[in-house]
This record gives C-alpha cells, structure tokens and sequence, in this order.
C-alpha cells in the first residue's frame, strides 16, 4: 500500500511539474497537468510493481497470459487512484492546489485499440484478474493508431485517423530488454544434425523487432500489480541496412501501424496475419524466456503457464508454441502437443459465418513457412487419429485445411483444453450448431463463461452518485462483492431510497443533457425518457428497428398532437466499419431522421433523437449511468453475449430486449416485472429459416401501421437522404429482412407502451430500477475471472482478496 499525505502529494507535485516544463503547473495546460500527476502516481507504484514481478518470480507460481488483439481499457487515472487507495489524497491535494480532479483527468486519452466488446471485455478482464489476486498478464499490439475517430459531415460518417500518442502515453514503459526478434517470409531447409536429428534451417527471413511497452495493472486495493504488454514493430538495431528502401522501411512499420477498424466482418488482408503473428509469437517467446527463468523441466511447462485466445486472431501461438518446443527446445512432437494443448485455451466471441476467419494457404505459405509447416502436421496427425473413431465425413469437416485455406477456429479447438462460450445460449449454440462436430469429438473441451463487467469503473469511476447512494445504503463491501448489491433489496420499497434513486439519475441526465447542448447544440429535457442504444452499427444489432419505432412514434404524434406519453430521448452512439457501406447507411438515416424529428416544430420537444459522435469508452462513462432505457434489441441467436445490458442494468436502466445473449440471463435475474422482453426467440428463428416461410413482404402489404413507416423512407418524408432509404427499404423488402425486423415490429412497439405506462409511475419505475441495480452482482467480471481461474487456468489467488 502506497502511504502518503496530501502535504507530500502536493509538495512532489508542484516540484515534478516544474521539473518536468520549467514553468508552474498553474500555466499548463489539462494535457500537462494530468502528465505530470500521472508520472507521479506512476513514480509512486513503481516499487510495488516490481515487488509483485519479483515474488511471482521467487514462489514460482502459475501466470496466465491473456492474448487479445484488442484492449479497450479507457482512462487510467481515476481507476488507478481509486485502486490504490489514493483518491482522496490526491483530490484533496489537487484541490489545495486550486486543481479539480475530475478535470485534470478529462486532459488524460483515452486508448481507443479496440473495436468494441471484445475488446472491452478484455480490459473489464485485466482489472478482474489484478482485483482477484490472480497473475495474469495481458499480451497484444500497441497500434501506434486506435480506432477511426467519428465525425459526422452531412450525417455521414466521416473517419479520421486516432493519434492518441501524440503526446505520449504517462502510463507505458519501453522495454527494449525485453524485446525478441519475429520471423517472417524466406525458406525453411531441413538439416541434420550430428545425431541425426532433422531441424529446419531458416533462410532470407525478414527478421521484425518486437518491442515491448509495458502497463501495470492494478488491483483493487490488494497491492498486486500485473502487467499488459502491447508490442510495437521496429527494425532491428544494427540492420538498418539491410531495409533501404523508404517501403521496406515502412513495411515493418505498418505492422502495428493501426487497429484493423471491422468487427465481425473478416477479410483475408495481409496485413491483419501479420499482426496477429506478429504479437503471437513475440508473447510465446517472451513466455518462454521468461519460463526458462523458472529452470523447471518442460513437462511443467502446463503448470506454470496457461494462454488464453481471445477469439481466434491469436490462434497462431498454436503453432508458434509448438515451433518453439520442437525446434528450438528440441522436444518430440508428442511431449510437444501435450504441453500445447494444456497450456491454451480459446474463447468464440461470435457465431457470425463472415466473422470467422480463414486465411488462403499461399499466403500463411508464403509468410509463415515454417508455421505452415507445423499447421499441416497437426492437421495431418488429427485426420489421421479421428478418422478411425468418427468416420471421413465428420472428421473431414473439422479438418484445419479446407478449400484452400486454414480455419483458425479449427486450429484453436485442436490446439487447446478448453472452448467456451460467452454466455449461456452462446455455449448452446456453439455446441449445437455451429461447432457441433468438434462437440461430438470432445465434449469435454466445451464449457460456458458468462461475460461480466468490472463494477468499479461502470459504477464507482462513471457513477458517483449512486456510488455515495450505495455506500451509504448498503456499504461499501459491494466494490470488492458486488453479489453484496443484493442487500439493495431490502429497500424496494423504501420510498426515500427510491427518491434518491430517481434524483441520481436525474443529476446524471442533467449532466449528459448539458454535454449534448455543448457538443450538438440540442437541448433535451432531463425529465424525458433516455433511451440508449449504444454499441457497433451492424445489421443484426437492429438499430435500424429502434429507428422504425421513432418513426412510428412520430406519426402516432403528428395524427394526435394531444396524444399523452412520456416526453422520450432516443439516444444512439455507434460506430460502423468503414467498409461496412449498409451500417454507413443506417447512420445516415439515423441522423436524417433526428433531423426531421428534432427540428419539426409539432412535435413539441415530444421525442428528441440524439445520435453522439465518436462513441467509446469514455463516452461511455458519461451515457450509461444517464440511461432509462438499455435497447438489447439484436435478432435473437446473433449476439453473442452483449456486455452494454450488463452496464446499463447496474446504472439502473431497464432492459427492452429479444431473447438473445446474455439478455436471457438477465431477464432470469430480474424476472418479467423488472424487464421489457419481446421479439422471436433462437428456435422461432431458427425454424424460419429451416422451412424457408419467412415473408417480409406480407408483413409489409398486411400492417398499414408498418407500411406506413416503411414507405416514409422512400417517400420523401425523410428530408436528406438520398439512396439510403431505398436500399434500406429494398433490404427489408426485396431482400426478404434477413433480421426479422418486421417480424418483431409490433411486439417491440407494443413493448415500447409499457415503457410509456411505466414511466408514469414513478415510484414503480425507481423500484424496478432499484432491482435491476441490487441483481446486477452476478454479472461482475470478478466472478467471470474466478470461474475462467478455476475452472480454465487452474490458477490461485497470490495475494488475499481486496478489502475496502
Ligand atoms: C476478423 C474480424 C473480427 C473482428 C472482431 C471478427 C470478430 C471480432 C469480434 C469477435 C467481435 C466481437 O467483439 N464480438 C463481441 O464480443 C463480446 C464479448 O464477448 C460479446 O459481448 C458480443 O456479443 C460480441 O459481438
């Protein structure tokens, strides 16, 4: 634990920044106030992260190593203060100093490399893991550009290139000790050695340096400090001349140059398999340089390591583990794979075919000879075992080389112990469809992790209020417990608690309301309904059916003006793959219709749509706890968990979802009365597209309602657009709504008038609320992580758990 006063604080403070810009820290800048408060938190820790390296490395205990292409952490100050048990020391000093915490951290980027949930999962997961006690580090790429930052230009999403390392980042440390060389292109060559012994001599590699940058993740309040570690792409020292020309210069690079922008859209690009080897194999190597340390026997390799695949762009530490053990350890195959497949684990984070990816042999070939190598053994050895047990045709299905190219999903399944899902009917699906094979052939492989959610930074960090509500009501177990929510049941009908529940949200709303007049010029009314949609534009999210009820909703205004319902805010913020041109489409006409909705003069300030520009993790922070209304609203038997419900239920907004993800989980912790379901479920869906009797058009020609608000998209209504309507029309119309969006329109408005009616009532809304909050415990990735240790790592806490 870190002890230090305010005095001390204040003093260290004053003196680093001039130290730091030689002029005092009154005429800095945000940026420069929050650098220097960063450095010193930093300067602050640094004894306890190499305490904790240390004795990880003195007791030999076992580490995992979380491989993810992505991570999404969000700012790091107020989390790390909070931590580690210094927020009031330091806002108390800031605030002496005539400094505002809560602005100083605004000067603080936030690190956009990731595309969303995954992503976000990854770093909710690297906060569990320190928080729990556990060693376990992160391994990915340190893109030197995150995700497109979003404008809007004529309602159009415009990208422009994210430099968040503009001005450095407070938190990293450059590793050159640590770095390794990575292996790319050339020949392979099989030698013989004195003994006889083939292994293979590498020719004409194109040989990358990977440098580490390394961030301390902290525990709460438990002084266990774990690592990320993001590697940047270098020329190696002393070759320079051996890359010339200003294109082989750049070559090395664009390799960690920038986060591909698509999310569950794959394309087989070049440069994406060199990323994802690139960051593989430098995480292996930097695992066994570190395992050789242990001076332990190879077979111990499983019980001091594990290596968790966060979908399958890590795959190829498959590969690269055994290319490692074979040749450069020379172990046998056999010792080889065992320890292989004991080391690694997998997580599927969608079901989406066009997500899967799958790379053409000549390209893996030509890359990664050595790689290919060893990918056609494994598959070669597997073909060869499963035959005999499960017939041609099954085996043949699950072969890793298939129609000229290599499925990665095949290789992480063969290469690892375990494969879960993300949330219970995920797992189901997983098992009974898509991979249903692999099921058949080891059942044991398969298991389910629900995702979670860390409630320090979806509560404590974004919500203040309800956090001072919480520990007053409850205490303050619930941040190192959150199942201790539950004692928030015990004031379901506490009137003066509900009241309090309903004024923090509305201080919430009032400061969202006043960052959207800021940055949009809109006013909306703080006493509406906030109704959030807030993740990736893509067709099976279905905003496009949010968009149906606004505009429904606007005609039901413009027949009745007197009509009574609760004033609504439909707020959406979504980025779209810049390749994605129908979720391009949909963000066009989302903005036209705000247009149309907001600036018509008989509405009366009735509905409002908000549509905020470059939405992620931060932004976040600021909508969720401002939220009423969480649209969960994906075509069931898409999504495959969705973390959003998760945040948005423990900030007390109510659920209006499908059947679908982790939503049915949800709604078996919340019950029907605290919850908005409706729509087709899995098998309803699943048996229109078996008996091919699904018929858009039918709907269309059969509900004038619907007709209605369909034919508004190509009849001029929507001021602005121009072939979006009609392609969005053509898709639910001519293309036969691949998403059901029809199908589910009246039962999503009919659930939308039990929102009105509810809202009503104020006092059953904050009840509802108030549960939806108490039940949101189980969803905390802290219980996730224990399950993924006990149950996928075999890994125990090294230090206590945290107490507050
Ligand atoms: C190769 C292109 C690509 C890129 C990213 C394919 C697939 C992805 C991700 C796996 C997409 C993703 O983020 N999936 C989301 O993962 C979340 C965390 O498990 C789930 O909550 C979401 O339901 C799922 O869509």
């Amino acid at each position: 634990m870190i002890a230090i006063t305010s005095k001390q604080f204040k003093d260290d403070y004053v003196k680093m920044f001039e130290q730091v810009y030689a002029y005092n820290y009154q005429e800095g800048t945000r940026r420069e106030q929050f650098e220097v408060l960063g450095s010193l938190i930093k300067k602050y820790y640094m004894k306890d992260w190499k305490k904790t390296i240390e004795a990880y490395k003195e007791n030999k205990e076992k580490q995992v190593y979380y491989f993810s292409m992505e991570f999404l952490p969000g700012r790091m100050l107020k989390s790390n203060l909070w931590n580690l048990g210094l927020t009031s020391v330091v806002a108390t000093g800031l605030a002496e100093l005539g400094l505002d915490l809560d602005e100083v951290a605004e000067g603080e980027v936030d690190p956009a490399l990731g595309n969303g949930g995954l992503g976000r999962l990854a770093s909710c997961f690297m906060d569990s893991i320190a928080s729990n006690g556990l060693s376990g580090h992160g391994n990915g790429i340190r893109y030197r550009y995150g995700l497109f930052k979003q404008k809007f230009i004529d309602g159009y999403q415009i990208e422009l290139p994210e430099n968040w390392l503009r001005n450095g980042n407070v938190w990293e440390v450059r590793k050159e000790n640590k770095a390794v060389i990575v292996r790319f292109g050339g020949n392979v060559v099989m030698e013989q050695d004195e003994a006889g012994n083939l292994y293979p001599r590498y020719e004409h590699t194109r040989n990358i340096l990977a440098v580490p940058y390394d961030t301390p993740q902290v525990g709460f309040r438990n002084g266990n400090m774990n690592n990320l570690r993001l590697w940047s792409a270098e020329i190696p020292y002393g070759e320079e001349y051996l890359f010339r020309t200003e294109e082989e210069r750049d070559e090395v690079k664009q390799i960690t140059e920038v986060l591909y922008p698509d999310d569950s859209n794959y394309e087989g690009r070049r440069l994406r398999i060199k990323q994802e080897y690139f960051f593989s194999s430098a995480g292996v190597q930097s695992i066994i340089r570190y395992f050789k340390t242990l001076e332990e026997d190879w077979s111990l390799f499983p019980d001091k390591i594990a290596i968790h695949i966060n979908d399958t762009h890590p795959a190829l530490v498959v590969p690269e583990l055994m290319r490692i053990l074979l040749d450069e350890e020379g172990l046998s195959w056999e010792q080889a794979w065992e320890i292989t497949k004991k080391t690694i684990s997998y997580t599927n984070h969608t079901i989406l075919q066009e997500a899967m990816e799958r790379w053409n042999i000549e390209m893996i070939q030509s890359l990664l000879p050595r790689i290919y190598q060893i990918i056609e053994e494994i598959n070669r050895r597997h073909i060869e075992k499963k035959i005999p047990l499960y017939g041609e045709e099954l085996t043949y299905r699950t072969a890793i080389l298939q129609d000229g190219q290599v499925h990665m999903a095949n290789l992480a399944i063969i290469g690892s112990h375990s494969v879960n899902g993300v949330a219970r009917l995920h797992t189901d699906i997983l098992m009974e469809q898509t991979l249903r094979d692999f099921y058949i052939m080891y059942p044991n492989k398969f298991n389910n992790k629900t995702n979670g959610i860390t409630h320090r930074r979806w509560i404590h960090i974004a919500n203040p209020g309800l956090t001072r509500l919480l520990d007053d009501v409850i205490g303050e177990e619930w941040k190192s417990n959150p199942d201790e929510l539950k004692l928030l049941k015990a004031f379901a009908n506490d009137k003066e608690i509900l009241k309090r529940i309903e004024e923090v949200k509305l201080a919430n709303k009032k400061r969202f309301a006043a960052y959207v007049k800021e940055e949009k010029g809109i006013e909306i009314d703080p006493t509406a309904i906030f109704d959030v949609q807030i993740k990736r534009l893509h067709a099976y999210k279905r905003q496009l059916l949010n968009v149906l009820h606004i505009l429904d909703r606007y005609n039901q205004l413009k027949d009745q003006p007197d009509m009574t319902m609760p004033k609504r805010v439909f707020i959406f913020g979504a980025k779209a793959a810049p390749s994605y041109h129908y979720a391009k489409q949909i963000i066009k006409l989302i903005n036209a219709v705000a247009e149309l909705v907001n600036n018509d003069q008989e509405m009366k300030d009735q509905i409002k749509v908000v549509f905020v520009e470059n939405y992620g993790v931060s932004l976040a922070e600021l909508i969720i706890p401002a939220a009423d209304v969480s649209e969960q609203i994906s075509l069931a038997g898409k999504e495959a968990s969705g973390t959003s419900n998760m945040k948005l239920m423990a900030n007390g907004a109510l659920t209006m979802a499908t059947m679908d993800g982790a939503n049915i989980e949800i709604h078996e912790a919340v019950g029907n009365e605290n919850m908005y379901v409706f729509g087709l479920s899995n098998e309803e869906v699943q048996s229109y597209y078996e008996n091919h009797t699904y018929h858009s058009r039918n709907l269309y020609e059969g509900n004038p309602r619907l007709k209605r608000v369909l034919n508004m998209l190509i009849d001029g209504s929507i001021p602005g657009l121009h072939d979006e309507g009609q392609d969005i029309f053509d898709s639910l119309i001519k293309f036969n709504d691949e998403y059901f969006l029809l199908k589910d329109f009246d039962s999503y408005l009919q659930a939308q008038r039990h929102v009105d009616q509810d809202y009503l009532d104020r006092e059953k809304w904050n009840k509802m609320a108030l549960m939806n909050i108490a039940q949101s415990g189980r969803f905390s990735a802290d219980y996730t992580i224990q399950r993924y240790a006990e149950e996928i790592w075999l890994l125990h806490p090294r230090v206590a758990e945290a107490k507050s």
